[in-house]
C-alpha cells in the first residue's frame, strides 16, 4: 500500500471527461497529486494553477462506466468509446462520487493497472475517513502535524500550549496544562516531548479535563456520540 501512495503522490496524467454543452463531451489531460497528509488530490494542467479535492468529499469510488457521462459516453460506440484519440474502456475508467451536489468527476487512466491504483487507495482512505474512528484518528495525526512548529516529529510544551490557544477555545491554568502534558508524556526516551501516541493521551486527558467529552458528543448532531463531521468539527472549535 505504501509503495502505491508514494507513487500516486509522485503525480499521475488522467483524462477528466466532461460534457461541454453544445459541444458534447471532452477529455481534459491533467496531473493529480495524491496528497495524503493534507487529505487532498491535487491536480492541475500544464501551466495553470493548482486546484484541489479534499478526500472527505468522496463518497464512492466507483470503477468502470457507472455514471451518465461515461454511459453517454458508451451509447457512441459499442465497443471501446474513443474521446479525442483517447481509448477510454471499463477497464481504465472510474468515477469519484460527491458526498455534496456537485456531479462525479469521471477519470479516464492510461491503463487497468494505474486504475486500479488509484481504485485501491482512494476507496481505503475514502473508507477510513467514513468510520468515526478512523477519522479522528485522521483528525488528530492532522493537528498533531500542524502543532509541530519547529518540524522535529515532536511536540513539547510550548507547541501544545500554542496549540490550545490556537485551535482549541479551552480556559484552563499553565499549571494544569503543565500537568497534562507531563502525564502524557510516559515515553522518557524523549523527555518533555509529546510523541503521536502520547499526543493522543494528552488530548483526550484534556478534553476530559475540561468535561468536554459531552461536549464532543452533543456537538454530534448526525448521529449522537458516534459520527462526527467536518461542519460539526468546525462547530466544536
Ligand atoms: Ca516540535
Ligand atoms: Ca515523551
Amino acid at each position: 500500500m505504501n509503495n502505491l501512495i508514494e507513487e500516486l503522490e509522485q503525480g499521475v496524467t488522467l483524462w477528466k471527461i466532461r460534457s461541454k454543452c453544445i459541444l458534447g463531451l471532452k477529455s481534459f489531460e491533467r496531473v493529480y497529486k495524491l496528497n495524503l497528509a493534507d487529505l487532498r488530490i491535487t491536480y492541475s494542467a500544464k501551466g495553470s494553477q493548482r486546484s484541489a479535492i479534499e478526500i472527505q468529499d468522496i463518497d464512492d469510488v466507483r470503477i468502470g462506466h457507472g455514471t451518465d457521462i461515461f454511459n453517454e459516453l458508451q451509447k457512441k460506440s459499442r465497443t471501446v468509446p474513443e474521446l479525442n484519440n483517447l481509448k477510454s474502456s471499463k477497464d481504465v475508467s472510474f468515477s469519484l462520487i460527491f458526498n455534496d451536489k456537485r456531479p462525479p468527476l469521471d477519470l479516464v487512466a492510461s491503463d487497468l493497472s494505474t486504475r486500479d491504483k488509484w481504485f485501491k487507495v482512494l476507496s481505503k482512505v475514502v473508507e477510513v475517513l467514513q468510520d468515526p474512528i478512523g477519522k479522528q484518528s485522521v483528525y488528530l495525526k492532522k493537528l498533531f502535524r500542524e502543532s509541530d512548529k519547529n518540524k522535529n516529529g515532536t511536540l513539547s510544551l510550548e507547541e501544545c500550549s500554542e496549540l490550545i490557544s490556537n485551535h482549541l477555545n479551552l480556559k484552563i491554568t499553565e499549571e494544569d496544562l503543565a500537568q497534562i502534558f507531563n502525564n502524557a508524556d510516559l515515553d522518557k526516551r524523549e523527555e518533555k516531548q509529546l510523541n503521536e501516541i502520547e499526543f493522543s493521551y494528552f488530548y483526550y486527558s484534556l478534553l476530559k479535563d475540561q468535561g468536554l467529552t459531552q461536549i464532543f458528543d452533543s456537538y454530534s448532531e448526525s448521529d449522537k456520540g458516534k459520527k462526527m463531521n467536518c461542519d460539526d468539527l468546525k462547530k466544536f472549535f
